[in-house]
C-alpha cells in the first residue's frame, strides 16, 4: 500500500470534520516551512547558522543567524494563506498580527522558530516548535491579550526535528503522529501512528549541573533514580540530556522518558517558555498517553499571564510523572 503523506492524513482528518481547511493548511504550510529550516540547518557552517548575529532576543539571549533565518522562514510563510490572524514568536517581542493586504484568519500561531540554538555550531539535532489557538472572537486587532489562552484551547501543535532524518511531529488532538520527510520526493510521509508513551520508564532527562538549585522533590526523585537497584527504586535508571527540547522529548515519545526542566532557584519560574515550548510539547505527549506538569499542576491548565512567561517542566511517562508530582504534594 502507498504511503500517507501529510497532506493525505490531514486531507482525512478534514473529511472527517476533526480538521477545516484552514488549520489543514496552516499545518501543510508550517511543515512546508519546516523543511525549508531543515535545508538551512544542514548547510550548517557553509552560511554560518551559528552565527552569533550581535542582537538579542526578547529573552535577552543572543539571536544566531539559524534563529533569525528560522523565525523569517516560518513568518513568511504563513502570512498570507489567509489562515492565520497573528503569529507570536520566542524571537519577538510582540505578536504580529498578518499584514494587509493579505486577508487574515481565524487562528493564531505560536513558535519556537529554532529550539536548541546551543546545539547549532556543534551540529547535534535541534528544531521548531509551533502551537495553534483560536483567534478569540471579535478580535480584530490580536494583541498579546489574545493570546493568552491556557493550553488545553490548542487546537493542534506539532514539532520538527532536523537530525539524521527530518521528521515532523502533530496532534490535532486525536492522537500523537510522526512523518519522516522523504529528501527524494521532498514529502513528509507518515511513519508512526497514535504514539503511546510507555507509562513506566528507567531513563530520566535533566541538567544535573543545576542540581544545587533544584527544589526537595526534584532532588528527591533524582536521588532515588540514582540510588538504582540498592534504593527504594529497586531498579537502576540511565541519563539522557540533549540540550535539545525538541531531541528529548522525540526520545520520549519514542521509548518512553521522563523529561525535567524543574523551576529552581535560579530560574525560579523555570527555563522554559509555557506558550511556544510547554503547551505544545505537552499536548504533544498527552496525546500520546503521557503526562506534563509544572511539578505541581497539569501544563494545559496553566493560565498565562505574559506572552514570553516561563514555567518549569516534567514529562512523559505518565506514572514517572505522577511520581514527581506525588513528591510535590508531601
Ligand atoms: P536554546 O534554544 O536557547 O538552546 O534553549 C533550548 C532549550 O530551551 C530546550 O530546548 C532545552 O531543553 C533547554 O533549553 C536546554 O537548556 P540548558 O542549556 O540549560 O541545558
Amino acid at each position: 500500500m502507498r504511503p500517507t503523506t501529510l497532506t493525505k492524513f490531514l486531507i482525512t482528518r478534514q473529511r472527517d470534520g476533526k480538521i477545516d481547511a484552514d488549520l489543514r493548511l496552516l499545518i501543510e504550510t508550517c511543515a512546508r516551512a519546516c523543511k525549508a529550516i531543515s535545508i538551512q540547518v544542514n548547510k550548517g557552517k557553509l552560511i554560518g547558522a551559528g552565527d552569533v548575529l550581535g542582537t538579542q532576543n526578547v529573552q535577552n539571549e543572543a539571536q544566531k543567524r539559524l534563529d533569525v533565518l528560522s523565525n523569517e522562514i516560518l513568518i513568511e510563510a504563513n502570512e498570507w494563506g489567509g489562515s492565520l490572524a497573528a503569529v507570536a514568536s520566542e524571537e519577538m517581542e510582540a505578536p504580529v498580527p498578518i499584514p494587509l493586504p493579505h486577508p487574515r484568519g481565524q487562528y493564531l500561531l505560536l513558535i519556537d522558530p529554532l529550539d536548541g540554538s546551543s546545539n547549532i555550531d556543534i551540529n547535534i539535532s535541534v528544531g521548531s516548535i509551533f502551537s495553534v489557538l483560536r483567534c478569540p472572537e471579535g478580535v480584530s486587532e490580536p494583541d498579546e491579550k489574545a493570546f493568552l489562552q491556557p493550553g488545553r484551547e490548542q487546537v493542534a501543535a506539532g514539532f520538527a526535528l532536523y537530525g539524521p532524518s527530518t521528521l515532523l511531529l502533530i496532534t490535532v488532538g486525536d492522537g500523537t503522529h510522526g512523518f519522516m520527510l522523504d529528501p527524494y520526493v521532498g514529502s513528509f510521509v507518515q511513519t508512526q501512528s497514535d504514539i503511546r508513551i510507555p507509562e513506566d520508564t528507567s531513563e530520566f532527562a535533566i541538567n544535573a549541573s543545576n542540581m544545587r538549585r533544584w527544589e526537595p522533590p526534584i532532588k528527591r526523585y533524582i536521588d532515588e533514580c540514582l540510588a538504582g537497584q540498592d534504593g527504594v527504586r529497586g531498579r537502576d535508571f540511565n541519563m539522557r540530556w540533549v540540550a535539545s527540547m525538541v531531541a528529548d522529548v522525540y526520545r520520549v515519545l519514542s521509548r518512553g522518558g521522563i523529561f525535567m526542566y524543574p523551576r529552581d532557584a535560579k530560574n525560579t519560574e523555570g527555563r522554559l517558555r509555557l506558550m511556544y515550548e510547554a503547551n505544545p510539547m505537552a499536548m504533544i505527549v498527552e496525546q500520546a498517553g503521557g503526562a506534563a506538569t509544572d511539578g505541581n499542576q497539569r501544563i494545559l491548565d496553566v493560565q498565562p499571564k505574559r506572552l514570553h512567561q516561563r514555567i518549569g517542566v516534567v514529562l512523559g511517562s505518565k506514572n514517572e510523572v505522577e511520581r514527581v508530582t506525588s513528591y510535590h504534594a508531601a
